[in-house]
């Protein structure tokens, strides 16, 4: 199955972005692209890819572990970016440190569980609002309205496992569907001995 980590904002934190991407959808250009839905919007951690059903145990173990280890942390959804013409996000501030070393942890969590990871992207956080099917939409219009957007304050209290659906219909543009598999509160009991190697187990 297609797995990854993420952290999943409150529903009031969506209906604030909701409000934005309603005014977005109104700009030119908005149908040219393919926009996510609100049951979609997460901040991927770490992206797994296909997992192999048999490391699932090992997998959940480790990363509950991450998140014991790992403190509850703020968070904002803030202004936006794209990356080339083809994808447009909302991103974070607030507590990026915190955000990048639960990445970390959940990326090596899910590496010492036997995962691969061979599609490994740099890290970024962003939150995906759009994809475009061409390089022909301007996002910047799109970014420069939600250059304004500061979303209000969370506090990431826990990190979720999900699964990706990919769409099996053949319809052009159909979205994946993606499903909580498990959560895991954030505990900060950083003198844990953790699995993911800081603490220097070999795992
Ligand atoms: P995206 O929104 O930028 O496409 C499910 O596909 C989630 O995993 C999405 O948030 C997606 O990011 C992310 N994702 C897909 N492939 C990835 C990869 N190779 N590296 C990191 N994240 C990836």
């Amino acid at each position: 199955m297609r797995l990854f980590a993420a952290v999943l904002p409150p529903p009031e934190r969506l209906t604030e972005l909701a409000h934005v991407v309603d005014r977005l959808h109104r700009l030119p250009g908005a149908d040219g692209l393919r926009w996510t839905s609100r049951p979609a919007w997460h901040l991927t951690l770490a992206f797994m890819g296909e997992v192999d059903e048999e490391l699932l145990p090992e997998l959940r173990e480790r990363l509950g572990r991450a998140a014991h280890r790992t403190p509850p942390f703020p968070l904002r959804l803030h202004g936006g970016g794209h990356f080339g013409r083809r994808a447009l996000w909302t991103g974070v501030a607030g507590g990026l440190d915190e955000l990048r070393l639960l990445a970390e942890r959940a990326d090596a969590a899910a590496r010492r569980a036997g995962v691969a990871m061979e599609e490994h992207r740099r890290y970024q956080a962003h939150l995906t609002l759009a994809r475009a099917r061409t390089d022909e939409v301007d996002l910047r219009p799109f970014q420069e309205e939600l250059g304004a957007f500061e979303g209000g304050r969370w506090e990431v209290a826990e990190l979720a496992l999900v699964r990706s659906n990919l769409p099996v219909s053949g319809v052009r543009g159909e979205q994946p569907r993606y499903e909580t598999v498990a959560v895991w509160p954030l505990e900060g009991a950083e003198s844990g001995r953790g699995g993911d190697g800081r603490s220097g187990r070999a795992g």
